[in-house]
Protein backbone atom coordinates (compact mmCIF):
# COMPACT_ATOMS: atom_id res chain seq x y z
CA UNK A 1 0.00 0.00 0.00
CA UNK A 2 1.59 3.43 -0.66
CA UNK A 3 2.41 5.92 2.21
CA UNK A 4 0.17 8.90 1.01
CA UNK A 5 2.48 10.94 2.99
CA UNK A 6 5.75 9.51 1.50
CA UNK A 7 7.55 12.05 -0.32
CA UNK A 8 9.66 10.26 -3.19
CA UNK A 9 12.78 10.94 -3.85
CA UNK A 10 14.23 11.54 -7.63
CA UNK A 11 15.93 8.01 -7.78
CA UNK A 12 12.99 6.66 -6.65
CA UNK A 13 11.62 6.83 -10.81
CA UNK A 14 9.34 8.67 -11.84
CA UNK A 15 6.36 6.64 -11.89
CA UNK A 16 6.82 6.41 -7.57
CA UNK A 17 7.00 9.70 -7.46
CA UNK A 18 4.08 10.89 -9.79
CA UNK A 19 1.85 8.52 -7.86
CA UNK A 20 3.41 9.82 -4.53
CA UNK A 21 1.69 13.21 -5.81
CA UNK A 22 -1.33 11.74 -6.94
CA UNK A 23 -2.23 10.43 -3.56
CA UNK A 24 -1.13 14.17 -2.41
CA UNK A 25 -3.15 15.60 -4.22
CA UNK A 26 -6.31 13.06 -3.93
CA UNK A 27 -5.94 14.12 -0.03
CA UNK A 28 -5.64 17.72 -0.62
CA UNK A 29 -9.02 17.43 -2.86
CA UNK A 30 -10.84 15.06 -0.60
CA UNK A 31 -13.92 17.93 0.21
CA UNK A 32 -14.35 18.06 -3.85
CA UNK A 33 -15.89 15.11 -4.71
CA UNK A 34 -16.20 15.13 -8.38
CA UNK A 35 -12.12 16.43 -8.44
CA UNK A 36 -11.44 13.55 -5.74
CA UNK A 37 -13.32 10.87 -8.14
CA UNK A 38 -11.79 11.97 -11.17
CA UNK A 39 -8.41 11.63 -9.24
CA UNK A 40 -9.06 8.36 -7.98
CA UNK A 41 -10.49 6.89 -11.37
CA UNK A 42 -6.79 8.36 -12.49
CA UNK A 43 -4.99 5.98 -9.80
CA UNK A 44 -7.02 2.83 -10.41
CA UNK A 45 -6.20 3.00 -13.81
CA UNK A 46 -2.60 1.93 -13.01
CA UNK A 47 -3.78 -1.26 -12.07
CA UNK A 48 -5.16 -1.82 -15.61
CA UNK A 49 -3.75 -2.52 -19.04
CA UNK A 50 -1.90 0.46 -20.93
CA UNK A 51 -4.35 2.49 -22.61
CA UNK A 52 -3.79 2.93 -26.15
CA UNK A 53 -6.04 5.60 -28.54
CA UNK A 54 -6.39 4.78 -31.83
CA UNK A 55 -7.85 8.05 -33.74
CA UNK A 56 -6.99 9.67 -37.37
CA UNK A 57 -9.00 10.50 -40.53
CA UNK A 58 -12.37 9.25 -41.11
CA UNK A 59 -12.11 6.09 -42.39
CA UNK A 60 -8.92 5.45 -42.19
CA UNK A 61 -9.27 2.02 -41.03
CA UNK A 62 -9.33 2.91 -37.43
CA UNK A 63 -12.01 -0.31 -36.31
CA UNK A 64 -10.40 -2.56 -38.70
CA UNK A 65 -7.01 -2.02 -37.25
CA UNK A 66 -8.20 -2.40 -33.75
CA UNK A 67 -9.84 -5.59 -34.93
CA UNK A 68 -6.63 -6.81 -35.94
CA UNK A 69 -4.77 -6.15 -32.78
CA UNK A 70 -7.40 -7.58 -30.95
CA UNK A 71 -7.19 -10.69 -32.99
CA UNK A 72 -11.52 -10.19 -32.93
CA UNK A 73 -13.55 -8.43 -35.00
CA UNK A 74 -15.35 -6.56 -32.35
CA UNK A 75 -15.12 -2.92 -33.68
CA UNK A 76 -17.71 -2.58 -36.44
CA UNK A 77 -15.93 -1.80 -39.62
CA UNK A 78 -18.11 0.36 -42.66
CA UNK A 79 -17.79 1.74 -45.92
CA UNK A 80 -20.15 4.52 -45.64
CA UNK A 81 -21.16 4.95 -41.72
CA UNK A 82 -18.78 6.46 -39.20
CA UNK A 83 -17.70 5.69 -35.72
CA UNK A 84 -19.01 8.50 -34.19
CA UNK A 85 -18.84 7.90 -30.20
CA UNK A 86 -15.69 7.39 -28.27
CA UNK A 87 -15.30 3.56 -27.68
CA UNK A 88 -13.42 1.79 -25.38
CA UNK A 89 -12.00 -1.53 -26.07
CA UNK A 90 -10.63 -3.23 -22.75
CA UNK A 91 -10.08 -6.80 -20.79
CA UNK A 92 -13.07 -8.34 -18.87
CA UNK A 93 -13.72 -12.04 -17.77
CA UNK A 94 -17.28 -11.77 -19.44
CA UNK A 95 -18.74 -9.58 -22.39
CA UNK A 96 -19.93 -6.55 -21.16
CA UNK A 97 -21.56 -2.77 -22.71
CA UNK A 98 -21.05 -0.08 -20.50
CA UNK A 99 -23.30 3.28 -22.32
CA UNK A 100 -21.87 6.73 -20.43
CA UNK A 101 -23.66 9.54 -20.98
CA UNK A 102 -22.36 13.19 -21.32
CA UNK A 103 -23.91 13.91 -17.61
CA UNK A 104 -22.06 11.42 -15.95
CA UNK A 105 -24.85 9.02 -15.66
CA UNK A 106 -24.20 4.82 -16.45
CA UNK A 107 -26.39 2.26 -18.29
CA UNK A 108 -25.32 -1.64 -18.62
CA UNK A 109 -26.77 -2.99 -21.84
CA UNK A 110 -27.19 -6.60 -20.51
CA UNK A 111 -25.19 -9.24 -23.56
CA UNK A 112 -23.72 -12.61 -23.35
CA UNK A 113 -21.87 -12.37 -26.27
CA UNK A 114 -20.60 -9.26 -28.31
CA UNK A 115 -22.51 -8.64 -31.23
CA UNK A 116 -20.95 -6.38 -34.05
CA UNK A 117 -24.67 -5.17 -34.90
CA UNK A 118 -25.41 -4.03 -31.32
CA UNK A 119 -22.16 -2.17 -30.93
CA UNK A 120 -22.72 -0.46 -34.25
CA UNK A 121 -26.17 0.79 -33.47
CA UNK A 122 -25.11 2.56 -30.21
CA UNK A 123 -22.43 3.73 -32.08
CA UNK A 124 -24.63 5.97 -33.95
CA UNK A 125 -26.32 7.79 -31.46
CA UNK A 126 -25.82 11.17 -31.07
CA UNK A 127 -22.36 12.80 -28.81
CA UNK A 128 -24.71 14.51 -26.92
CA UNK A 129 -26.61 11.21 -25.95
CA UNK A 130 -23.52 9.05 -25.66
CA UNK A 131 -20.44 10.36 -24.53
CA UNK A 132 -18.27 6.94 -24.23
CA UNK A 133 -19.13 3.30 -24.93
CA UNK A 134 -17.25 0.55 -23.09
CA UNK A 135 -17.05 -2.71 -24.12
CA UNK A 136 -15.45 -5.44 -22.15
CA UNK A 137 -14.18 -9.07 -23.95
CA UNK A 138 -12.24 -11.58 -22.61
CA UNK A 139 -10.41 -11.55 -25.80
CA UNK A 140 -6.70 -12.06 -24.78
CA UNK A 141 -5.28 -9.25 -27.06
CA UNK A 142 -6.71 -6.99 -24.81
CA UNK A 143 -4.96 -8.61 -21.32
CA UNK A 144 -2.03 -5.93 -22.11
CA UNK A 145 -3.63 -2.91 -23.89
CA UNK A 146 -6.89 -1.24 -23.94
CA UNK A 147 -7.83 0.31 -26.87
CA UNK A 148 -9.97 2.64 -27.41
CA UNK A 149 -11.24 4.43 -30.79
CA UNK A 150 -12.34 7.90 -31.10
CA UNK A 151 -14.44 9.38 -33.65
CA UNK A 152 -12.41 10.91 -37.45
CA UNK A 153 -11.04 13.93 -36.73
CA UNK A 154 -12.57 16.43 -38.77
CA UNK A 155 -15.71 13.78 -38.47
CA UNK A 156 -18.98 15.43 -38.14
CA UNK A 157 -19.35 14.31 -34.50
CA UNK A 158 -15.47 16.29 -33.95
CA UNK A 159 -17.13 18.98 -35.63
CA UNK A 160 -20.06 19.18 -33.54
CA UNK A 161 -18.57 18.65 -30.10
CA UNK A 162 -15.63 20.68 -30.81
CA UNK A 163 -11.75 19.48 -31.30
CA UNK A 164 -11.54 19.99 -27.92
CA UNK A 165 -13.43 16.75 -26.62
CA UNK A 166 -11.64 15.11 -29.00
CA UNK A 167 -8.17 16.48 -27.42
CA UNK A 168 -9.39 15.51 -24.02
CA UNK A 169 -10.23 11.93 -25.12
CA UNK A 170 -6.48 11.84 -25.91
CA UNK A 171 -5.22 13.42 -23.07
CA UNK A 172 -6.81 10.16 -21.06
CA UNK A 173 -4.34 7.97 -23.30
CA UNK A 174 -0.96 6.77 -22.43
CA UNK A 175 0.07 6.21 -25.96
CA UNK A 176 -1.73 7.34 -29.47
CA UNK A 177 -1.68 5.45 -32.71
CA UNK A 178 -2.63 7.93 -35.76
CA UNK A 179 -3.86 6.51 -39.08
CA UNK A 180 -3.88 8.25 -41.90
CA UNK A 181 -3.63 7.14 -45.67
CA UNK A 182 -1.71 9.98 -46.77
CA UNK A 183 0.11 11.94 -44.50
CA UNK A 184 -1.30 15.98 -44.64
CA UNK A 185 -0.46 18.82 -43.17
CA UNK A 186 -3.38 18.66 -41.13
CA UNK A 187 -2.48 15.85 -39.77
CA UNK A 188 0.74 17.61 -38.24
CA UNK A 189 -0.93 20.11 -37.31
CA UNK A 190 -3.06 18.39 -35.82
CA UNK A 191 -0.60 15.93 -33.70
CA UNK A 192 1.29 19.42 -32.80
CA UNK A 193 -2.13 20.28 -31.23
CA UNK A 194 -2.52 17.92 -28.76
CA UNK A 195 1.40 17.57 -28.12
CA UNK A 196 1.15 21.49 -26.88
CA UNK A 197 -0.15 20.99 -23.19
CA UNK A 198 2.57 21.85 -20.63
CA UNK A 199 3.29 18.11 -19.47
CA UNK A 200 2.80 16.64 -23.28
CA UNK A 201 5.61 18.83 -24.37
CA UNK A 202 8.27 17.79 -21.05
CA UNK A 203 7.39 13.66 -22.38
CA UNK A 204 6.60 13.65 -26.11
CA UNK A 205 7.15 10.78 -27.04
CA UNK A 206 3.70 8.80 -27.18
CA UNK A 207 2.32 8.48 -31.10
CA UNK A 208 2.78 5.88 -33.66
CA UNK A 209 2.07 7.22 -36.73
CA UNK A 210 0.57 4.56 -39.02
CA UNK A 211 0.24 5.00 -42.93
CA UNK A 212 -3.23 3.07 -43.00
CA UNK A 213 -4.70 0.97 -46.02
CA UNK A 214 -1.42 0.81 -47.22
CA UNK A 215 -2.34 -1.68 -49.92
CA UNK A 216 -4.08 1.21 -51.76
CA UNK A 217 -0.97 3.52 -51.68
CA UNK A 218 -0.85 5.13 -55.36
CA UNK A 219 -3.17 3.28 -57.63
CA UNK A 220 -2.54 -0.14 -55.15
CA UNK A 221 -1.36 -3.11 -56.76
CA UNK A 222 2.46 -4.29 -56.38
CA UNK A 223 3.93 -1.31 -56.19
CA UNK A 224 1.72 -0.18 -53.16
CA UNK A 225 3.96 -1.28 -50.26
CA UNK A 226 7.08 -0.34 -51.66
CA UNK A 227 5.17 3.48 -52.38
CA UNK A 228 4.28 3.68 -48.62
CA UNK A 229 7.68 2.54 -47.47
CA UNK A 230 9.06 5.63 -49.23
CA UNK A 231 6.83 7.83 -47.97
CA UNK A 232 6.92 6.45 -44.05
CA UNK A 233 10.59 6.97 -44.91
CA UNK A 234 10.37 10.26 -45.88
CA UNK A 235 8.09 11.30 -42.65
CA UNK A 236 10.10 9.40 -40.41
CA UNK A 237 12.93 12.28 -40.75
CA UNK A 238 10.52 15.31 -40.98
CA UNK A 239 11.79 16.78 -37.70
CA UNK A 240 8.67 18.28 -37.02
CA UNK A 241 7.14 15.22 -36.46
CA UNK A 242 10.00 13.40 -35.17
CA UNK A 243 9.44 15.44 -31.76
CA UNK A 244 6.69 13.15 -31.00
CA UNK A 245 6.68 10.05 -33.33
CA UNK A 246 9.83 7.82 -34.02
CA UNK A 247 7.76 5.45 -35.80
CA UNK A 248 6.08 5.76 -38.73
CA UNK A 249 4.45 2.55 -40.11
CA UNK A 250 2.73 1.58 -43.64
CA UNK A 251 0.13 -1.59 -42.41
CA UNK A 252 -2.51 -3.07 -44.57
CA UNK A 253 -5.17 -3.78 -41.14
CA UNK A 254 -7.84 -5.34 -43.17
CA UNK A 255 -5.23 -8.36 -44.00
CA UNK A 256 -4.30 -8.08 -40.23
CA UNK A 257 -8.00 -8.47 -39.61
CA UNK A 258 -8.40 -11.38 -42.08
CA UNK A 259 -5.87 -13.50 -40.96
CA UNK A 260 -6.17 -12.95 -37.29
CA UNK A 261 -9.75 -14.55 -38.26
CA UNK A 262 -9.17 -17.19 -41.36
CA UNK A 263 -10.84 -20.22 -41.06
CA UNK A 264 -10.17 -23.50 -42.00
CA UNK A 265 -12.87 -23.95 -45.02
CA UNK A 266 -11.63 -20.36 -45.63
CA UNK A 267 -8.14 -21.78 -46.15
CA UNK A 268 -9.27 -24.79 -48.41
CA UNK A 269 -11.03 -22.38 -50.59
CA UNK A 270 -7.82 -20.21 -51.09
CA UNK A 271 -5.74 -23.93 -51.86
CA UNK A 272 -8.42 -24.15 -54.46
CA UNK A 273 -8.08 -20.87 -56.03
CA UNK A 274 -4.20 -21.01 -55.65
CA UNK A 275 -4.64 -24.12 -57.81
CA UNK A 276 -6.05 -22.19 -60.62
CA UNK A 277 -3.66 -21.81 -63.74
CA UNK A 278 -1.39 -18.50 -63.71
CA UNK A 279 -2.28 -16.76 -66.04
CA UNK A 280 -6.37 -16.32 -64.73
CA UNK A 281 -5.35 -14.83 -61.55
CA UNK A 282 -4.21 -11.86 -62.39
CA UNK A 283 -7.55 -10.99 -64.00
CA UNK A 284 -9.45 -12.54 -61.76
CA UNK A 285 -8.51 -10.53 -58.51
CA UNK A 286 -9.09 -7.38 -60.06
CA UNK A 287 -12.29 -7.23 -59.01
CA UNK A 288 -14.72 -8.93 -56.39
CA UNK A 289 -17.43 -9.21 -59.18
CA UNK A 290 -15.25 -10.53 -61.87
CA UNK A 291 -14.00 -12.83 -58.84
CA UNK A 292 -17.39 -14.23 -58.58
CA UNK A 293 -18.63 -14.20 -61.56
CA UNK A 294 -15.47 -16.31 -63.09
CA UNK A 295 -16.73 -20.00 -63.87
CA UNK A 296 -13.40 -20.95 -61.89
CA UNK A 297 -12.91 -22.63 -59.33
CA UNK A 298 -16.04 -24.01 -59.54
CA UNK A 299 -15.54 -26.01 -56.24
CA UNK A 300 -15.93 -22.37 -54.29
CA UNK A 301 -19.32 -21.18 -54.18
CA UNK A 302 -19.88 -17.48 -55.68
CA UNK A 303 -20.52 -16.46 -52.41
CA UNK A 304 -18.29 -18.19 -50.78
CA UNK A 305 -15.41 -16.37 -53.64
CA UNK A 306 -17.41 -12.72 -52.71
CA UNK A 307 -16.72 -13.36 -48.76
CA UNK A 308 -13.32 -14.02 -49.23
CA UNK A 309 -12.68 -10.77 -51.24
CA UNK A 310 -14.41 -8.91 -48.88
CA UNK A 311 -12.56 -10.26 -46.10
CA UNK A 312 -8.77 -10.24 -47.33
CA UNK A 313 -9.01 -7.44 -50.18
CA UNK A 314 -7.44 -7.77 -53.49
CA UNK A 315 -4.03 -7.82 -52.11
CA UNK A 316 -4.42 -10.46 -49.39
CA UNK A 317 -6.03 -12.49 -51.77
CA UNK A 318 -2.88 -12.19 -54.22
CA UNK A 319 -0.53 -12.53 -51.06
CA UNK A 320 -2.27 -15.62 -49.76
CA UNK A 321 -2.63 -17.41 -53.38
CA UNK A 322 1.12 -16.34 -53.51
CA UNK A 323 2.21 -17.93 -50.38
CA UNK A 324 0.28 -21.27 -51.22
CA UNK A 325 1.94 -21.17 -54.50
CA UNK A 326 4.94 -21.00 -53.11
CA UNK A 327 4.81 -24.07 -50.99
CA UNK A 328 3.15 -22.61 -47.73
CA UNK A 329 0.69 -25.08 -47.06
CA UNK A 330 -0.08 -25.31 -42.76
CA UNK A 331 -2.67 -23.43 -42.03
CA UNK A 332 -0.73 -21.75 -39.33
CA UNK A 333 1.98 -20.94 -41.30
CA UNK A 334 -0.41 -19.23 -44.05
CA UNK A 335 -1.99 -16.97 -41.30
CA UNK A 336 1.74 -15.92 -39.87
CA UNK A 337 2.78 -15.54 -43.81
CA UNK A 338 0.01 -13.16 -44.21
CA UNK A 339 0.26 -11.52 -40.71
CA UNK A 340 3.83 -10.47 -41.94
CA UNK A 341 2.48 -9.22 -45.21
CA UNK A 342 0.14 -6.75 -43.16
CA UNK A 343 2.90 -4.71 -41.49
CA UNK A 344 0.80 -5.98 -38.34
CA UNK A 345 3.92 -7.65 -37.00
CA UNK A 346 5.80 -4.42 -37.63
CA UNK A 347 3.33 -2.47 -35.99
CA UNK A 348 3.03 -5.12 -32.35
CA UNK A 349 6.66 -4.57 -32.16
CA UNK A 350 6.66 -0.81 -32.27
CA UNK A 351 4.12 -1.22 -29.91
CA UNK A 352 5.56 -3.13 -28.05
CA UNK A 353 9.03 -1.17 -27.73
CA UNK A 354 7.67 2.04 -27.35
CA UNK A 355 4.25 1.58 -25.31
CA UNK A 356 4.60 -1.86 -23.57
CA UNK A 357 8.55 -1.85 -22.78
CA UNK A 358 7.88 1.85 -21.27
CA UNK A 359 4.37 1.77 -19.94
CA UNK A 360 5.85 3.14 -16.73
CA UNK A 361 7.34 6.40 -18.10
CA UNK A 362 3.76 6.64 -19.81
CA UNK A 363 1.63 5.98 -16.97
CA UNK A 364 3.85 8.97 -15.00
CA UNK A 365 3.25 11.12 -17.83
CA UNK A 366 -0.86 10.53 -17.69
CA UNK A 367 -0.65 10.73 -14.24
CA UNK A 368 1.19 14.45 -14.45
CA UNK A 369 -1.10 15.77 -17.31
CA UNK A 370 -4.20 14.74 -15.10
CA UNK A 371 -2.68 16.72 -11.76
CA UNK A 372 -1.45 19.56 -14.09
CA UNK A 373 -4.70 19.67 -15.52
CA UNK A 374 -6.58 19.48 -12.14
CA UNK A 375 -4.25 22.14 -10.40
CA UNK A 376 -4.78 24.73 -13.54
CA UNK A 377 -8.43 24.30 -13.30
CA UNK A 378 -8.93 23.98 -9.05
CA UNK A 379 -5.85 26.58 -7.77
CA UNK A 380 -6.89 27.22 -3.99
CA UNK A 381 -4.32 28.28 -0.82
CA UNK A 382 -1.76 26.06 -0.97
CA UNK A 383 -2.26 23.95 -4.25
CA UNK A 384 1.03 26.39 -5.08
CA UNK A 385 3.14 23.56 -3.50
CA UNK A 386 1.87 20.24 -5.24
CA UNK A 387 2.51 22.86 -8.21
CA UNK A 388 6.12 23.05 -7.47
CA UNK A 389 6.43 19.68 -6.77
CA UNK A 390 5.19 18.76 -10.41
CA UNK A 391 7.19 21.04 -11.64
CA UNK A 392 10.51 19.51 -9.40
CA UNK A 393 9.54 16.12 -11.37
CA UNK A 394 8.85 16.88 -14.90
CA UNK A 395 12.36 18.80 -14.49
CA UNK A 396 14.13 15.76 -13.28
CA UNK A 397 12.73 13.43 -15.06
CA UNK A 398 15.48 11.24 -16.76
CA UNK A 399 13.44 8.81 -18.12
CA UNK A 400 11.40 10.23 -21.21
CA UNK A 401 14.87 11.82 -22.69
CA UNK A 402 16.17 8.53 -22.58
CA UNK A 403 12.73 6.99 -24.33
CA UNK A 404 12.99 9.47 -26.76
CA UNK A 405 16.87 8.58 -27.11
CA UNK A 406 16.15 4.91 -27.53
CA UNK A 407 13.48 5.59 -30.27
CA UNK A 408 15.68 7.68 -32.18
CA UNK A 409 18.47 5.45 -31.68
CA UNK A 410 16.35 2.49 -33.24
CA UNK A 411 14.90 4.25 -36.00
CA UNK A 412 18.24 6.10 -36.86
CA UNK A 413 18.07 9.01 -36.39
CA UNK A 414 20.66 9.14 -34.05
CA UNK A 415 24.24 7.08 -34.55
CA UNK A 416 26.90 7.14 -32.49
CA UNK A 417 28.97 4.48 -34.69
CA UNK A 418 30.21 1.08 -34.66
CA UNK A 419 29.10 -0.58 -31.35
CA UNK A 420 28.48 2.33 -29.15
CA UNK A 421 24.76 2.60 -30.61
CA UNK A 422 24.25 -1.16 -28.80
CA UNK A 423 25.83 0.24 -25.94
CA UNK A 424 23.99 2.86 -25.95
CA UNK A 425 20.47 1.42 -25.93
CA UNK A 426 21.55 -1.08 -23.61
CA UNK A 427 22.58 1.50 -20.83
CA UNK A 428 19.26 3.48 -21.25
CA UNK A 429 17.24 0.81 -21.10
CA UNK A 430 16.73 -0.81 -24.03
CA UNK A 431 16.91 -4.50 -23.56
CA UNK A 432 15.99 -4.48 -20.19
CA UNK A 433 15.30 -1.51 -17.27
CA UNK A 434 16.26 -3.37 -14.33
CA UNK A 435 20.53 -2.45 -13.46
CA UNK A 436 22.06 -5.94 -14.45
CA UNK A 437 20.27 -5.94 -18.03
CA UNK A 438 21.37 -2.32 -18.35
CA UNK A 439 24.82 -2.97 -17.99
CA UNK A 440 24.97 -6.26 -20.17
CA UNK A 441 25.59 -8.32 -16.77
CA UNK A 442 24.55 -11.79 -15.87
CA UNK A 443 22.79 -12.55 -12.70
CA UNK A 444 26.11 -13.93 -10.87
CA UNK A 445 28.16 -10.57 -11.52
CA UNK A 446 29.31 -9.25 -8.13
CA UNK A 447 28.09 -6.31 -7.08
CA UNK A 448 31.96 -4.86 -7.36
CA UNK A 449 32.33 -5.36 -10.94
CA UNK A 450 28.84 -4.02 -11.63
CA UNK A 451 29.77 -1.14 -10.10
CA UNK A 452 33.32 -1.06 -12.08
CA UNK A 453 31.26 -1.47 -15.39
CA UNK A 454 28.95 1.43 -14.29
CA UNK A 455 31.71 3.42 -13.61
CA UNK A 456 33.81 2.74 -17.03
CA UNK A 457 30.49 3.46 -18.74
CA UNK A 458 30.70 6.56 -16.98
CA UNK A 459 34.36 7.73 -18.00
CA UNK A 460 33.60 6.19 -21.59
CA UNK A 461 30.36 8.39 -22.11
CA UNK A 462 31.45 11.95 -20.22
CA UNK A 463 34.23 11.86 -23.15
CA UNK A 464 32.11 11.24 -25.93
CA UNK A 465 29.54 13.92 -24.17
CA UNK A 466 32.37 16.24 -24.82
CA UNK A 467 33.93 15.46 -27.87
CA UNK A 468 34.66 18.41 -30.36
CA UNK A 469 34.18 15.97 -33.35
CA UNK A 470 30.80 15.26 -32.67
CA UNK A 471 27.70 17.93 -33.49
CA UNK A 472 25.85 19.15 -31.05
CA UNK A 473 22.90 16.93 -31.47
CA UNK A 474 24.72 13.93 -30.57
CA UNK A 475 27.34 15.68 -28.16
CA UNK A 476 23.64 16.31 -26.49
CA UNK A 477 22.60 12.70 -26.88
CA UNK A 478 25.50 11.09 -25.38
CA UNK A 479 24.54 13.74 -22.16
CA UNK A 480 21.71 11.79 -22.31
CA UNK A 481 23.51 8.65 -21.92
CA UNK A 482 26.21 10.21 -19.20
CA UNK A 483 23.30 10.94 -17.24
CA UNK A 484 21.68 7.85 -17.37
CA UNK A 485 25.52 6.28 -16.20
CA UNK A 486 25.32 8.69 -13.50
CA UNK A 487 22.27 7.49 -12.21
CA UNK A 488 23.94 3.74 -12.56
CA UNK A 489 27.01 4.39 -10.52
CA UNK A 490 24.55 5.51 -7.87
CA UNK A 491 22.25 2.56 -8.32
CA UNK A 492 25.18 0.17 -8.09
CA UNK A 493 26.07 2.07 -4.76
CA UNK A 494 23.10 1.68 -3.30
CA UNK A 495 22.51 -1.57 -4.47
CA UNK A 496 19.24 -1.23 -6.43
N1 LIG B 1 -8.01 -2.12 -48.88
C1 LIG B 1 -8.09 -1.89 -47.57
N2 LIG B 1 -9.26 -1.48 -47.06
C2 LIG B 1 -9.32 -1.25 -45.73
C3 LIG B 1 -8.18 -1.43 -44.87
N3 LIG B 1 -8.55 -1.12 -43.61
C4 LIG B 1 -9.86 -0.77 -43.67
N4 LIG B 1 -10.33 -0.85 -44.94
C5 LIG B 1 -11.68 -0.56 -45.41
O1 LIG B 1 -11.93 0.82 -45.19
C6 LIG B 1 -13.27 1.03 -44.80
C7 LIG B 1 -13.28 1.79 -43.48
O2 LIG B 1 -12.71 0.99 -42.48
P1 LIG B 1 -12.98 1.25 -40.94
O3 LIG B 1 -12.08 0.34 -40.19
O4 LIG B 1 -14.43 1.20 -40.65
O5 LIG B 1 -12.45 2.75 -40.83
P2 LIG B 1 -12.61 3.77 -39.62
O6 LIG B 1 -11.43 4.66 -39.62
O7 LIG B 1 -12.91 3.02 -38.36
O8 LIG B 1 -13.89 4.58 -40.08
P3 LIG B 1 -14.72 5.63 -39.20
O9 LIG B 1 -14.74 5.13 -37.80
O10 LIG B 1 -16.05 5.59 -39.83
O11 LIG B 1 -14.02 6.94 -39.36
C8 LIG B 1 -13.91 -0.35 -44.68
O12 LIG B 1 -14.60 -0.59 -45.89
C9 LIG B 1 -12.72 -1.28 -44.57
O13 LIG B 1 -12.95 -2.57 -45.09
C10 LIG B 1 -6.96 -1.87 -45.48
O14 LIG B 1 -5.92 -2.07 -44.83
N5 LIG B 1 -6.98 -2.07 -46.82
MG1 LIG C 1 -14.51 3.22 -37.04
Amino acid sequence: MTNPHHQAEPDDGLLPRARALLTRTMTFYRDDPRTSRWLRERFERLEHPLRLAVTGRVKSGKSTLINALIGEPLAPTDAEERTQVNTLYRYGPEPRITVHTPHGAEQNIPVTTLDVGTIRDLQHWRPDEVSRLVIESPAPGLQAITLSETPGVSSSAVQETGRGALAQILSEADGLLYLTRHPHQTDVQFLHSVHELHVAQCAPINTILVLSRADETGSGGTEALPAADKIARRYRDDPRLRAFSQYVIPVVGLLGQAASSLTPDEVAALGKVAALPDENLEALLLSADRFARNEKPESVPRAVRLALFEKLGRFGLQRAVTAIRDGVGEPKKIVSTLLDDSRLNDLHEAVHQQFIERQDALRARSVLMALDMVLRANPRPGSHQLRAELERILASAHEWPELRLISALRSGQIRFGGALDEEAQQLLGGAGDDLRSRLGQASRTSDGTMAHVAGDALTRWRYHALDPGRDLVHREAARTVLRTCERLVRRTHSGT
